[in-house]
């Protein structure tokens, strides 16, 4: 059996991206169907990011989305950087008068799927074999199978917000896109512990035997996370070795590291990633599926909300005047942000990670980098003003 349907946005995935834009353009009057290949369940309890940019909570805010992560969310004016074994502040209140919110991506996509669905919305979850067709046609069409029924969605644009495995960016002809990438010789094994946070801010921390970043979910879950090899295998890292390694690589005079029962851990690769063009005929690419930044500037989430929020202004100016330059634009305005947040997230990570080939001098140099950052104002701002997020465009 065959289903035909239509929609003005057929968006593919239903991450961050994906419903930040339906529940954006639904706001405008604007109609889109969703469809995404894992249960609504799986989203929503996939551990990924915690830090949202001021940015990206006052859209939350904005859209009627942010009324939990106003309650729930922990506010925070700063971060700490320690090395040589001692910690020193960087204050963004002071140096750019904002902070950022520390609430889980899960509970940002529960927020967003209930909003979708009060509104009466179509996020269609456990959706297979989905392909994007007739891209640089005015009338590009998404299949997919749903309960054993074909369908096939007629739509004006498709935006793919389907993540770095997603099937938009495979669907572009390879000749007409440009990739940039570097592939780092470390990964992150984090864990998810029924601990209180070490600190009411987060704690990234450089030392000898690798990075380690003390970060939280709630005034009782801790977020933690070790450098380790790219193919580290979790399965040789006991509870115990995790919480030694932790205590060791933070260590400063006068404190200790609160410890508890680990929930949930595992080991995720690092990667920068740029795809040039976002955009090929009437397929439009946003978040992950376009860019990955590696983790330590906590920019991925907010970098894939920025996109879309640039995606929906061009496509309110389509249906509202005719007009398409905003639309025909949309690569460029995102990737003079992208570049930006590549950038940063290049620099943290490279800041604050020990490379196999680095030798004793490249380590001092890291720890007089840290040392200048957090002792010159003018480095620290740099710092703070691209954490708490920059403007938007
Ligand atoms: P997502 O979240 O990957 O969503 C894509 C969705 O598309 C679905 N999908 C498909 N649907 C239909 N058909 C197909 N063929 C499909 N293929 C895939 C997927 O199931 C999924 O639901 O991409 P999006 O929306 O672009 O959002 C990106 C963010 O999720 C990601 O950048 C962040 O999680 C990155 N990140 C962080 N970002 C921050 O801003 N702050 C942080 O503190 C932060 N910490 C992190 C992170 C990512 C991490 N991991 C695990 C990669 C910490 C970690 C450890
Ligand atoms: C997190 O809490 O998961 C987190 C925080 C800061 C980062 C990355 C991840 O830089």
């Amino acid at each position: 059996m065959n289903k035909r349907t239509r929609t003005q946005v057929g968006i593919v995935g239903a991450g961050p991206a994906g419903l930040v834009l339906s529940h954006l353009l639904h706001l405008q009057g604007i109609e889109s169907v969703v469809v995404e290949n894992c249960s609504r369940k799986h989203v929503e309890e996939r551990v990924r990011a915690g830090v949202l940019e001021q940015n990206t909570a006052d859209l939350l805010t904005q859209m009627g989305v942010g009324e939990r992560m106003q309650q729930e969310g922990l506010v925070h004016y700063g971060i700490e950087l320690r090395f040589n074994g001692r910690g020193h502040r960087i204050d963004f209140k002071e140096l750019t008068g904002n902070g950022i919110v520390i609430y889980p991506q899960h509970k940002v996509l529960n927020d967003l799927n209930e909003a979708r669905i009060a509104a009466g919305a179509e996020v269609l979850f456990e959706v297979q074999d989905v392909s994007v067709h007739d891209l640089t046609t005015s009338t590009p069409l998404i299949r997919f199978r749903k309960d054993g029924i074909d369908h096939e969605l007629g739509c004006d644009f498709i935006a793919g917000c389907d993540g770095f495995h997603g099937i938009c960016r495979p669907s572009i002809p390879s000749g007409a896109l440009t990739v940039y990438e570097r592939d780092y010789p470390f990964g992150w094994l984090g864990v998810l512990a029924e601990a209180p946070p070490a600190s009411h801010e987060l704690i990234y921390t450089l030392h000898e035997r690798g990075f380690a970043l003390l970060s939280m979910r709630s005034p009782t879950i801790s977020r933690l996370y070790l450098q380790c090899k790219p193919d580290e295998d979790i399965g040789q890292w006991s509870d115990e070795q995790i919480w030694s390694e932790l205590r060791v690589r933070t260590a400063a005079e006068n404190w200790g590291l609160p410890e508890g029962r680990i929930l949930q851990k595992g080991v995720t690769g690092m990667r920068s990633f740029v795809v040039e063009s976002m955009q090929h005929g009437r397929l439009f690419l946003a978040g992950d599926s376009a860019h990955i930044v590696p983790p330590t500037g906590a920019k991925g989430l907010n970098l894939a909300v920025a996109d879309v929020q640039v995606l929906a202004r061009g496509l309110v100016e389509f249906y509202k005047n005719r007009h398409k330059a905003e639309l025909d634009r949309y690569s460029e305005t995102c990737l003079r942000r992208v570049w930006k947040v590549q950038r940063f997230s290049w620099w943290m990570t490279s800041m604050l990670h020990r490379f196999p080939d680095e030798n004793p001098f490249d380590y001092r140099r890291q720890l007089a980098e840290l040392d200048y950052v957090t002792s010159s104002q003018a480095a620290a701002k740099s710092l703070a003003e691209n954490y708490v997020g920059l403007p938007m465009d």
